[in-house]
């Protein structure tokens, strides 16, 4: 068939030819060799190797590299799957200490000015500090004076208490948090993956009766077509990108769907391949559709209609292993294409080009990231993806299927763990019986909730294992506040961040210098998007002398002083192996865990990857669900409460990553691959700026529904007409995130902000 992209229409699109002089032709490419040169052969060299080497999960993303068959082996046993985003991660870990003097030298109200990349070279927490009610410093504190703090504070009632999490601690830690939490009565189990893909989980279970990827890596690289919808995988998820050139290479098809037209989703050169990538690059966009932000569902109904149109709906599978599939079908035959293409920005031959290539592949996988789950409809459009995957029976054969692309190393292993607010039923079960009570079954605190709760002044005690709760959340000033009516706050962090300097408590805020993964003295977990577990081995760290603990030594220290020996011998519990026997015993899948510390055999866990249409609902067939189109109206500028004079554009803003951040952190200021020098930029659409007056590198005001940036820098770029760019955490100061109430996740990929001079 011809592949060829149809022509985009010549409105939407912004003509490459016009960005190329300042950015680079393709995404990875030398820039990442020459990270690697300079800092594998700087000082820090040597311990970089170290923790490279080292038999541990990746820091970084979920993709998963790494653990017992050494650092750069992935789970298929393939050598080099370490990309430049990992010893990005791994090099802030080895900074020096904080010095010992830092805290008197200076103020909090110091400490305030500084930017999250200031902060993060800081260096390391190598020693526990408070900041009390009325000091204008942090000070050294003794660790009994810790858990007498943290004890009374975990002594409060059970609903005015919560934890917030982020994913890079281990499965151990998770559960030894939510234990100790339940154990106390309370759900408010906070966690960034309620920020994240929370709208994944609760849409996958609906549909198919399980909250993660139903597909494996080994999968993928039988599949012969890929949907990339709402990721930028070259940035967040590198190693993702040598699977899509394996699949090109063998005659396979990606199609990607993002309103930018990110470079490196173009054409990527990957350093896992020095001869046929590295210099030339390698195609990975078979057919790049660029639709408005927020409007994925009409495309996706959009595809589904065409499928329908072209009889490539696969009726029998429909009928055999599905439910709901009249009304689906019903919904995109009924659907006029003015309105599809209207809402969605697409023309009808994109969208049927699209469909084309579905509905010849033999094996599709559609993949998603936070374009996807970060909108008031983020549900809507993970079932708008399943219902286009199962209508052609992409779904329960080998290669075929879909897959959320989780974020932090090991957020999913916390949801396995029980840390949220939406509890398995299995769980619930095993921790009743493990109790010998019943558990308290209050639905708990997810992170908007959290903060809402704390702003009433609703929670006395915090406790944050890792993360920046402050910097992660929409309306900064907002979180501020919340967090100042808490009494107690306690970081467990390895790194100072925003939030440790602007999310203070109302009392206490302390902060525990912890350990990270591959410096732990014991043996710890950790569960990848792609399910698979990985063990990491003991190791040590570069600080000495340091005041250092292990996540799991203080968890279980605390919890012992807060519950004795109920229902469990904490104590005992430093001891991870009892852990992992615990989590063996309640965790759906995991029964393997029970033997990893004899045979340190990683595994993938059992029940999550579907080779068969055989679902985990009741009927154990897939629930198709209708997905209404999304209103995608923009407010007027005068909504933003600007004079009549004021000359401006209103544009849906997109939030996210910059090239070098691992989410609040800043590990470089620019962005090259969208030319973006510095963070106070704004990437917007030529033909939007100039019907707005402006020009590029103009300097404007960026004014959301909470308050304003001045001094935006804008910047030309392929974004299609109608959307914009602009990095987190710093632009979370201007606007108050609408919610996907299903999921409680923030629509931070659909601000609508005013661009004026
Ligand atoms: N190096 C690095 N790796 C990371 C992280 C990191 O910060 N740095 N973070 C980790 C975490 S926690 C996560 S969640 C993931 C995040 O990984 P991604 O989801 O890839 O990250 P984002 O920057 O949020 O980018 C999302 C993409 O969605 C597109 N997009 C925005 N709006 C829409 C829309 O309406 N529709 C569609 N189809 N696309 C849209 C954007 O243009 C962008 O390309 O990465 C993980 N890995
Ligand atoms: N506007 C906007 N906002 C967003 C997003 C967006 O796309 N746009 N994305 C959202 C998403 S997807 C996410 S996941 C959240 C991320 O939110 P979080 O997970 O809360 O934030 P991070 O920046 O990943 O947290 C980094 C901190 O974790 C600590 N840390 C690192 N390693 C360890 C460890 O091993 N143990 C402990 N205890 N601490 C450690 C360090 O102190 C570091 O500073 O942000 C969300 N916020
Ligand atoms: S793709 Fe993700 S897990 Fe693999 S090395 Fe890179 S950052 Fe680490
Ligand atoms: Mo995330």
């Amino acid at each position: 068939m011809d592949t060829d992209p149809p022509q985009q229409n010549p409105q939407l699109a912004f003509p490459d030819h016009e960005t190329k002089d300042k950015t680079p032709e393709m995404g990875g490419g030398l820039p990442v060799i020459q990270y690697w040169a300079e800092h594998t052969l700087s000082p820090e060299g040597p311990h970089l190797w170290q923790a490279l080497f080292h038999k541990s999960a990746c820091l970084s993303c979920s993709w998963g590299t790494g653990g017992q068959k050494g650092g750069f082996t992935n789970e298929d046993g393939e050598r080099l799957q370490r990309c430049m985003k990992s010893v990005e991660a791994i090099s802030a870990e080895l900074q020096p200490p904080v010095s010992t003097h830092f805290f008197d030298r200076h103020s909090i109200d110091e400490l305030q000015q500084l930017t999250s990349y200031e902060a993060d070279r800081l260096g390391r927490f190598s020693f526990p500090v408070i900041l009390r009610a009325g000091s204008s410093h942090y000070e050294r504190i003794a660790w009994e004076d810790i858990y007498e703090i943290a004890t009374a504070g975990f002594r409060q009632p059970s609903e005015r208490v919560a934890s917030y999490s982020s994913g890079r601690s281990s499965n151990e830690a998770a559960y030894l948090l939510q234990l100790m939490m339940r154990t106390l009565g309370s759900n408010n189990l906070a966690d960034c993956s309620d920020l994240c893909h929370a709208p994944s989980t609760v849409g996958l279970k609906q549909v198919f009766g399980t909250n993660t990827s139903i597909v494996s890596l080994e999968g993928l690289k039988q599949a012969d077509c890929v949907v990339l919808a709402g990721s930028n995988a070259s940035y967040n998820h590198p190693r993702l990108m040598n699977e899509l050139i394996k699949l090109r290479d063998r005659g396979g098809k990606v199609i990607v769907i993002n309103p930018v037209k990110e470079i490196g989703l173009v054409k990527f050169a990957s350093p896992a391949f020095p001869v046929k990538s590295l210099l030339s690059g390698s195609e990975i966009a078979s057919l790049y559709l660029q639709p408005i932000p927020g409007s994925d569902v009409a495309l996706f109904v959009g595809i589904q209609k065409a499928l329908i149109e072209n009889n490539q709906v696969d009726h029998s599978f429909l009928q055999a292993h599905t439910e709901g599939w009249e009304a689906v079908i019903e919904q995109a035959g009924s659907t006029d294409w003015q309105i599809i293409t209207a809402t969605c920005g697409v023309s009808q031959p994109e969208i049927e080009a699209a469909a084309t290539l579905i509905g010849t592949a033999q094996r599709v996988i559609f993949a998603w990231a936070m374009g996807i789950t970060q909108h008031e409809n983020g549900v809507d459009n993970v079932y708008s993806i399943a219902n286009t995957a199962l209508l052609t029976g992409n779904a329960g054969k080998p290669g075929a299927g879909v897959m959320p692309v989780r974020g932090h190393s090991n957020v999913q292993g916390f949801g396995s763990m029980g840390v949220t607010v939406r509890l398995k039923e299995e769980i619930r079960v095993a921790l009743e019986k493990l109790l010998g009570r019943s558990l308290n079954l209050n639905a708990g605190y997810h992170t908007r909730h959290l903060i809402e709760a704390a702003a009433a002044h609703q929670i006395d005690t915090l406790l944050c294992l890792g993360g920046n709760l402050y910097g992660a959340n929409p309306d900064a000033s907002q979180a501020r506040q919340a967090l100042g009516n808490i009494d107690t706050i306690v970081y467990l962090a390895t790194k100072p961040n925003l939030g440790h300097f602007h999310g203070l408590a109302k009392q206490n805020t302390i902060i525990i210098p912890v350990l990270n993964r591959f410096e732990n003295p014991h043996k710890t977990t950790v569960e990848s998007g792609n399910n698979f577990v990985r063990m990491n081995s003991e190791g040590t760290t570069h600080l000495k002398q340091a005041d250092l603990i292990s996540e799991v030594e203080f968890l279980t220290e605390l919890a012992h002083r807060i519950h004795g020996d109920y229902p469990v011998e904490w104590r005992k519990l430093q001891d991870t192996r009892y852990v992992r026997q615990l989590i063996a015993q309640c965790i759906p899948g995991y029964e393997k865990m029970a033997d990893i510390d004899q045979n340190q055999a990683e595994f993938t866990i059992s029940g999550r990857i579907f080779t068969e249409p055989q679902f985990k609902t009741p009927s154990g067939k897939a629930r198709m669900m209708i997905t209404p189109l999304p209103q995608l109206a923009l407010p007027s500028p005068q909504e933003f409460g600007v004079s009549e004079s004021v000359n401006g554009i209103v544009v849906a803003l997109m939030t996210g990553r910059s090239y070098s951040q691992h989410n609040t952190v800043v590990y470089k200021i620019g962005d090259p691959y969208r030319g973006m020098p510095h963070r106070n930029c704004i990437l917007m659409n030529r033909q939007d700026a100039e019907s707005a007056g402006l020009q590029e590198h103009q300097r404007v005001t960026v004014q959301g529904d909470a308050d304003k940036l001045a001094n935006v820098e804008v910047i030309y770029g392929a974004v299609r007409q109608g959307g914009a760019v602009m990095f987190y955490p710093e632009v979370n100061a201007i606007f108050k995130a609408k919610l996907e109430e299903r999921s409680g996740t923030p629509a931070y990929k659909r601000v609508p902000v005013l661009v004026h001079g």
